[in-house]
């Protein structure tokens, strides 16, 4: 079997928001938009009307348990913003946080439990999918994968909708904690690889743990070029 490659910066560069290797500045940049206030600003359940704010929508995307409420609590540094649970399926709700003013992020519930009840699954992939689908301000989906299981049939649902919709996504590998480095390298590059067949897909696909911290700087530094512009300067 070939050596892993090293991980070196994209070839491209920065060719476009959340593409290649974060200079200083955008992790400077990411740093202080995550240090800035974070809110609830409300949940949408069933039928629920979705909350206005007229600011860009980040969205956490993902199967149960694979990471999404705590990937938002790590990227904002609280511990206990966005519900974390041991039971899948927890978060049954969408969850709205302000981050400064600037940036809304979005907590969606999982798909993909198998265990759940029939009728909940509907009524939360029914309320995830008019979200996804028809939010004008939704910037991006970041789809979470669980890195020791890679992408799955209900992952490709997902990401074939996105594409449909067109709707910019980018995968984003959680649990990283847990894998040795080649093993990780290699789902990486098979997600990758997998990526670039999708239209709305961003290319790269970082890798995060939410509890060691790892990928959390660049992706905030990512996530911080959709934001609008601080107020007063
Ligand atoms: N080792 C490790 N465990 C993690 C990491 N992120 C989340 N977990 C654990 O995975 C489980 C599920 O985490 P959640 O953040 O609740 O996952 P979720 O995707 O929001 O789940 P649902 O809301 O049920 O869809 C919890 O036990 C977390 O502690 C990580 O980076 N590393
Ligand atoms: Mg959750």
């Amino acid at each position: 079997m070939p050596a892993d490659p090293p991980d070196a910066a994209s070839p491209k560069g920065n060719s476009g928001p959340g593409d290649g290797v974060p200079t200083l500045e955008e992790i400077e940049a990411g740093r202080h938009l995550f240090a800035q206030d974070c809110g609830f600003l409300g949940a949408a359940v069933g039928t629920d009307r979705l909350p206005q704010t007229g600011l860009p929508e980040v969205a956490f995307a993902g199967r149960s348990n694979v990471g999404k409420s705590s990937l938002v609590n790590a990227l904002t540094g609280r511990r206990t913003l966005a519900r974390i649970s041991h039971t899948p399926g927890r978060t049954q709700q969408i969850n709205f946080f302000d981050l400064g003013g600037r940036l809304i992020l979005v907590d969606l519930p999982g798909y993909g439990y198998a265990r759940a009840a029939k009728a909940d699954i509907r009524r939360w992939s029914a309320l995830t999918r008019r979200y996804l689908r028809g939010r004008p301000e939704l910037a991006r989906v970041c789809l979470l994968i669980d890195s020791r299981h890679g992408a799955k049939d209900s992952d490709r649902e997902i990401m074939a909708e996105l594409d449909r919709a067109a709707v910019s996504y980018q995968a984003v590998l959680t649990k990283a904690d847990k894998m040795k480095p080649q093993a990780l390298a290699a789902v990486r590059r098979a997600t990758e690889r997998e990526l670039a067949a999708h239209p709305a897909a961003h290319p790269e696909c970082p890798v995060t743990s939410a509890r060691t911290g790892l990928g959390i700087a660049e992706l905030r530094a990512a996530l911080a070029m959709l934001a609008a512009p601080a107020r007063g300067g």
